[in-house]
């Protein structure tokens, strides 16, 4: 315990104390709730009429907002809260409009198997969640616009996420316009034949409405499909590829993914792809988060080739390599893809190699039980480096469509379905994969691409492909084509283009991205506001309808499966709610009999759009209003798609929230509902506080609180315990919550330890015994300006000398610089410095002086700066009062003695400081009063200056 000893308590009964620090702290916070100190104007209503206000800056800070876990807070979720409160009450300072706020993302998986586990309705458990956190939070001083806050599930918010859901179901991506239109301008474009309706001889007028529904189902944007997804049986639901860890299995639970053949919602997040990787560049975000987006997005260049099949079938590949095609010596389809089961003849052609047939009796055979093997294999586990590559030939041959030779036609679970076109060209000689295949099953090759490292030119002597880009082409000459002696570069352009005159092939862009998988079989989330007719066609609900909330429902828990059995089909809780399910609507043609759709959407729908709510979050007539958005998130100078100024959150978000996030910015940015195409204009994603684990010999997680430590070991009950740094829970049993360091500490003295800890983006390890350090700090602070005896202020209304000055604005000026970089632990580091100046020096601390000292903690230690303002006599609360500003003249170090000389006789002497440079010093030497009397209006012929120490003048 920090402060215990009754006999300086008695001596010092208003010294800073732990006691003292709650009572200042709760008085503080009670203040600027009753006072709505951190209350965002808005540039309608509350700006309109203030002109000085609405003349502000605006500075738009954002969170990843927090899942209300049952387990509340560790010391390590607020290091980014705090962060960004500093930032944001230091932005306040300096003259901005500044939104800050915190909502709560309270959808999802824990949240229900909690719910499932206890018994409790997940509203109930997560409600109670979010009132513990909102205290937790509380405690901790955060300057939160709290009228602005709301958490997803409530239904006032996600009627607005299922309102833009519909949007997006009611829109088109425009290839041609590159943006997202309304549906009904492509219904109109099929009406007037302007568009043609595919398949021949058919129009709009003559279609059914299930056919219809079906063609615009491949324009929509949110569309339904039986495209094979991820299906967890473990989970009891499908996930998309972003939720899919590396081993193929579930990021939540760890359980096994298989690929399964569902009806399931959409959102073409792939007609995006362009955009999404142009727009990066403008962001100001880290270039590993950048990258990260760029290899999911995965552009390729390339071309796609037609090898003729069969009698009038052809097999179309993706290839980055189409200048190789002269090497292409056998072909790959992936397991699953559709021509197999047409090109498979009834035996094997004659004298088939035996390495090829797997040793099944037939083609047919070979390819189902090959079929098989690949189903229950990951894509990861698919691609994997390994050498030994499997396979089976499938009886047919193709036709290389530029040497006219005859290659056989493998399936190997190294192609991937859900990639480029499913099938590929193999160059063995000059992809590793295909070489490492080749060589399994003595397949030929042939070298096309010059060697440049010493080799030769038989791929029979190698032992890997050659796949340099660098090189000429060779061999590669039929009738009238040649691209021998060409670069690769020219190649591919000679030979896409040769393909293309030919209607053989034509360059394209591939993407690795796919269309985000949009519905979850759960009970916690939001229900799609969609209802299907009696010939199954979907419906959207008219916006009057909306929100549809969520039924009460008894049994909410998922169905879930034995994890490892793949034939089992996800059961949705929703459907077994027969009530609820079977509706008779009036959707505008007469009540009919409708079925909900009984899916929820993903708990990444929620936080898609939670930016712009914050702007305006009790507008019920519309998600945002225009003008509100667009003061806040508007595009402007160094932000051309607009967004939030700032958005701090851990890293590991880069493909999933802050690809979905920036992916609904732009539908609703080409849908005109708002004028930022992006969602976040600078992120910055903070470290991660770590903790010690200490383990017992069987490497059980010991209670790390009850470790003792001695001469460098550790113990617990008296057994010798090992120590690791790792992550902080309440399964590693050394979570440290941030109530406890209030209670021993306070509030300012955690905020302060937690941005000292070192740089915002760097890891760090919590150490508890360390935080005293900064409560110190704040000891010493109270004691330079109030009485510990008295409680009166010691200040004095006096000027401050030279010394004191110079200190003084010399901290001003690093911490407003670090302040605005977000330093936050070297503006400690000076604040720390300018205190133990002021206490070493001794004596009263002028007025002038004191102040601005507190003005300089104030976004760091909000509490205890108030309290001393308060004490300084003033009566309002210093969140919007100007931060200190430096001035220059105290800022240099030091300076030196410069001698200017006349024909080498000292005639003045300068104080300059020693970063001056020769330019500067020359025309300070030549305006000082001595060396202008000296020279006597004669002119000069000559200046040799060497700062900052010597100027001479040569007179003419
Ligand atoms: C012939 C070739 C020759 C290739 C060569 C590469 C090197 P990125 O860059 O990732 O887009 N490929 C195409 N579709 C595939 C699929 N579904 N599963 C597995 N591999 C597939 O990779 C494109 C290259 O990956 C394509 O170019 C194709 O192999 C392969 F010397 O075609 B290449």
């Amino acid at each position: 315990m920090s402060e215990t000893n009754p006999a300086a308590e008695q001596a010092a009964p208003h010294r800073y104390t732990a006691a003292m620090a709650a009572d200042i702290e709760a008085r503080w916070q009670d203040f600027w709730d009753a006072h709505g100190t951190y209350e965002a104007p808005n540039p309608t209503g509350d700006l309109a009429g203030d002109p000085a206000v609405a003349a502000r800056p605006k500075k738009f800070i954002m969170d990843m907002f927090p899942y209300p876990s049952g387990a509340g807070l560790h010391v390590g979720h607020p290091l980014g809260y705090i962060a960004t409160d500093v930032y944001a009450r230091h932005q306040r300072m300096t003259g901005h409009n500044v939104l800050h706020t915190l909502g709560f993302d309270a959808f999802g998986l824990p949240a229900e198997q909690y719910a499932v586990q206890t018994g409790t309705h997940p509203r109930t458990s997560t409600e109670a969640n979010m009132a513990n956190m909102r205290i937790q939070l509380r405690r901790l001083g955060l300057g939160h616009d709290k009228r602005r806050s709301f958490a997803t599930i409530d239904p006032s918010y996600y009627k607005w996420t299922q309102w833009i859901f519909l949007k997006i179901f009611d829109s088109w991506y425009d290839e041609q316009a590159a943006k997202a239109r309304p549906i009904a301008e492509l219904v109109a474009q099929f009406e007037s034949g302007e568009r043609p309706v595919p398949g021949e001889g058919r129009t709009w007028q003559g279609l059914t409405a299930a056919e219809r529904a079906d063609l615009l189902g491949e324009y929509r944007l949110a569309y339904a499909s039986d495209a094979p997804v991820n299906w967890c049986p473990g989970l009891g639901t499908v996930l998309a590829n972003e939720e899919v860890t590396a081993e193929g299995r579930s990021e939540r639970g760890n359980f096994p993914v298989f690929k399964a053949k569902l009806r399931q919602w959409n959102m073409r997040i792939t007609a995006y792809a362009d955009r999404l990787l142009d727009d990066l560049d403008a962001l100001d975000w880290p270039e590993a988060i950048k990258l990260q987006q760029r290899n999911w997005i995965g552009r390729s260049e390339g071309a796609r080739v037609d090898f003729a099949v069969g009698e009038d079938d052809a097999i179309t590949v993706f290839t980055t390599r189409q200048d190789t095609l002269f090497g292409a010596t056998y072909m790959v389809l992936a397991p699953e893809h559709e021509l197999v089961e047409k090109i498979v003849p009834a035996a094997w052609p004659e004298g088939t190699h035996q390495v090829w047939t797997g040793g099944h009796a037939t083609p047919a055979d070979a390819v189902g039980a090959y079929r098989k093997q690949a189903a229950s294999k990951s894509d990861v586990e698919r691609q994997a480096e390994a050498k030994d590559k499997t396979g089976v030939f499938t009886g047919a041959y193709a036709v290389n469509p530029v040497s006219g030779e005859r290659v056989p036609v493998f399936i190997a679970d190294y192609v991937l379905m859900g990639y480029g076109t499913g099938a590929i060209m193999a160059v063995p000689a000059h992809d590793s994969r295909d070489f490492a295949f080749a060589r399994a099953f003595e397949l030929p090759m042939r070298c096309v691409v010059q060697p440049t490292d010493g080799r030769s030119t038989d791929p029979a002597e190698w032992d890997d492909a050659f796949s340099s880009y660098d090189a000429e082409l060779v061999n590669s000459t039929h009738g009238d084509i040649t691209l021998d002696g060409l670069g690769v570069v020219d190649a591919k352009a000679r030979i896409t283009a040769w393909l293309a005159e030919r209607g053989i092939g034509e360059g394209t862009v591939n993407f690795r991205l796919r269309d985000w998988l949009f519905s979850r079989q759960r009970y916690w989330g939001e229900p799609f506001p969609i209802v299907y007719d009696e010939d199954g066609i979907a419906h959207p609900l008219p916006e009057s309808m909306l929100p549809l909330e969520l039924p009460e429902v008894d049994d909410y828990s998922p169905r879930t499966f034995d994890p490892d059995d793949a034939d089992t089909q996800p059961e949705t809780p929703l459907s077994r709610n027969e009530d609820w399910v079977d509706v008779t609507l009036d959707l505008g043609d007469g009540p009919k009999k409708y079925r909900r759709e009984t899916n929820t959407m993903p708990n990444w729908a929620g936080s898609c759009w939670y930016e712009l709510r914050y702007l305006d979050p009790h507008n019920d007539t519309a998600l945002v209003d225009p003008e509100i958005e667009r003061y806040w998130m508007g595009p402007r100078e160094g932000q051309p798609h607009g967004g939030v100024d700032l958005y701090v959150g851990g890293a590991e978000h880069a493909v999933l929230h802050l690809l979905y996030a920036r992916f609904w910015s732009k539908v609703l940015f080409d849908l005109g509902y708002v004028s930022s195409a992006e969602p976040f204009h600078k992120l910055f994603n903070q470290g991660m506080i770590q903790a010690f684990v200490y383990r017992d010999a069987r490497g059980i997680a010991v209670p790390a609180a009850e470790v003792e430590e001695r001469d460098g070991a550790y113990f617990f009950q008296g057994e010798k315990v090992s120590r690791v740094l790792g992550k902080m829970g309440k399964s590693l049993k050394n979570a440290v919550t941030p109530d406890e360091i209030c209670a021993e500490y306070g509030a300012d003295t955690l905020r302060l330890y937690e941005m000292a800890m070192g740089p915002l983006d760097v890891s760090r390890p919590w150490d508890t015994r360390a935080v005293v350090g900064q409560f110190r700090l704040l000891q010493r602070l109270w004691r330079n300006i109030v009485d510990e005896a008295t409680g009166e202020t010691t200040v004095v209304d006096a000027e401050p000398d030279e010394e004191t000055l110079r200190a003084l604005h010399k901290a001003v000026d690093g911490v407003s610089q670090d302040m605005a970089a977000m330093r936050f632990n070297t503006a400690i580091a000076k604040v720390t410095e300018l205190n133990n100046h002021l206490t070493k020096a001794g004596g009263a601390l002028p007025r002038t002086v004191a102040e601005r000292l507190v003005l300089l903690v104030a976004p760091l230690a909000p509490h205890i700066a108030e309290e001393l303002w308060r004490k300084l006599g003033h009566t309002e609360s210093l969140v919007h009062r100007d931060f200190p500003v430096a001035d220059p003249a105290f800022v240099v170090d030091e300076t030196v003695t410069c001698v200017v000389q006349i024909k080498g006789k000292v005639k003045a002497r300068l104080e300059v400081a020693p970063s001056i440079t020769d330019a500067e010093l020359e025309a300070l030497a030549l305006a000082d009063e001595g060396v202008v009397a000296a020279l006597g209006g004669a002119g000069i012929r000559k200046v040799i200056v060497r700062a900052p120490k010597l100027v001479n003048i040569v007179p003419a």
